[in-house]
C-alpha cells in the first residue's frame, strides 16, 4: 500500500541587512550558484529566484537586496524589491551576521528596525538565520544575541548556521520545507532559477567588478549585455557587454592602467560564464559613461532594476 504524503510548495523570502550572507545562503541551499556574492555590502540589487525541488516539496527562494538606509533612486528600487518579495512570501527568513552583532550588539535594533516594523503583526511562518557562526569558536558568545532575537520574534524558529561552511543547512532546509503551504510544484523540477541566462552573465561581470574595484566605484557600475550570438564555426558564444559608469574618472578606474583592470574582469567573468552556459565564450567588454544613471528611472527599468520579479 502506498502512503499518501503531503506535497508542499511555496515562496520563501530571504531578507536582512546588507552583507549578512543571504546570497551565500541561497547558493549553499541550492548547491549551485544562482546569485552573486562579494565581501562588499549592497551587492544584490534585485530579487533573484532560486528553486529547490525534491520529492515532497518545492521551495522557491527569493534572494533580496540588503535592507539599509535609502539614498537615491537605485537604493529605492532595491528596497522596493525587498518589499515586493516580502509581499509574495509564504515563509519569511531573516538572515543576520551573528559575528557583527556579537561585536556590536548596539547595532541590532537599528539594523532590524525596518524589518521589525514591516513584520509587526505578520502571522506568516518565520525563521531567523543567525549566520557566520564559523567566525567565533566559543558558541556561548551568541547566547545574548539569541535571547534578544527570541524576545523580538517569539514565534520564529532561530537557526545558527554557517552558510559558508554549509553547517546547519540540512536542518534549516528541512524546517523551511515543513513551513511551506500544501501545493503542487510551480516550476519544473529541473529549473533552478527564473533569471534569464543573459541576466546571470551580466551579474557575473558585475560580481567581478565588485571584487576588483575599490571604494565607491562598484556602486556606480551597471552591466548590460548588448549582444549574444552563437558562432557555430568557432563553436563559441560571442558576448558583448557594456559596463556603465557614472563619471569619466570611474571609467578610467574600470579600464585601469593600460587596460589591465578591465582585462582582469574579462578573464574572470569569462571563466564563470563558460561554466554557466557549459560552452566556450568570447567576451568583449566596453565601458561607457552615463552620468546620473542611478537616478534615471527609465534606465533602471531597462537594466531590470524596477523592483519587479525577474
Ligand atoms: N565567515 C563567513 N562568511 C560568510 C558566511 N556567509 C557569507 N559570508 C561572507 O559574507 C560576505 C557577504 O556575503 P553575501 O552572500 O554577498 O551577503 P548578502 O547578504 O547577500 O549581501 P548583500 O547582497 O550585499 O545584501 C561574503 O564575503 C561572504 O563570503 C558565513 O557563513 N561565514
Ligand atoms: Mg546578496
Amino acid at each position: 500500500m502506498t502512503q499518501q504524503t503531503t506535497h508542499r510548495c511555496g515562496w520563501v523570502a530571504l531578507m536582512g541587512p546588507p552583507n549578512a550572507g543571504k546570497s551565500t545562503l541561497l547558493n549553499a541551499l541550492l548547491g549551485q550558484k544562482v546569485t552573486i556574492v562579494t565581501p562588499k555590502p549592497q551587492t544584490t540589487r534585485n530579487q533573484i529566484v532560486g528553486i529547490l525541488t525534491d520529492d515532497d516539496a518545492q521551495a522557491i527562494f527569493m534572494d533580496t537586496p540588503g535592507l539599509s538606509q535609502v539614498r537615491g533612486r537605485l537604493s529605492k528600487t532595491m528596497i522596493q524589491a525587498v518589499w515586493q518579495s516580502l509581499g509574495q512570501a509564504d515563509v519569511i527568513v531573516l538572515v543576520l551576521d551573528a559575528h557583527l552583532y556579537i561585536r556590536k550588539p548596539e547595532f541590532l535594533e537599528r539594523d532590524l528596525a525596518p524589518v521589525a516594523q514591516a513584520l509587526a503583526g505578520d502571522e506568516r511562518p518565520m525563521a531567523v538565520v543567525v549566520n557566520k557562526v564559523d567566525m567565533f569558536a566559543d558558541k556561548s558568545r551568541m547566547l545574548p544575541l539569541l535571547t534578544r532575537l527570541n524576545e523580538m520574534w517569539p514565534r520564529a524558529e532561530i537557526f545558527p548556521v554557517s552558510a559558508l561552511r554549509k553547517d546547519g543547512l540540512p536542518e534549516l532546509a528541512a524546517l523551511l520545507k515543513s513551513l511551506l503551504p500544501e501545493g503542487e510544484d510551480q516550476f519544473p523540477e529541473d529549473q533552478i532559477s527564473t533569471a534569464p541566462v543573459r541576466f546571470m552573465a551580466a551579474e557575473i561581470i558585475r560580481e567581478k567588478l565588485f571584487l576588483i574595484l575599490r571604494q565607491e566605484v562598484p556602486y556606480s557600475v551597471a552591466v548590460d549585455i548588448e549582444s549574444w550570438q552563437e558562432d557555430a564555426e568557432r563553436g563559441q558564444t560571442v558576448i558583448h557587454a557594456l559596463i556603465y559608469v557614472s563619471s569619466p574618472q570611474h571609467k578610467g578606474m574600470v579600464i585601469g592602467k593600460g587596460g589591465a583592470t578591465l582585462k582582469q574582469v574579462g578573464i574572470e567573468a569569462r571563466k564563470d560564464i563558460q561554466e554557466l552556459i557549459e560552452g566556450k565564450v568570447h567576451l568583449e567588454l566596453w565601458v561607457k559613461v552615463r552620468e546620473q544613471w542611478t537616478e534615471d528611472p527609465a534606465f533602471l527599468r531597462e537594466l531590470g532594476l524596477s523592483g519587479e520579479t525577474l
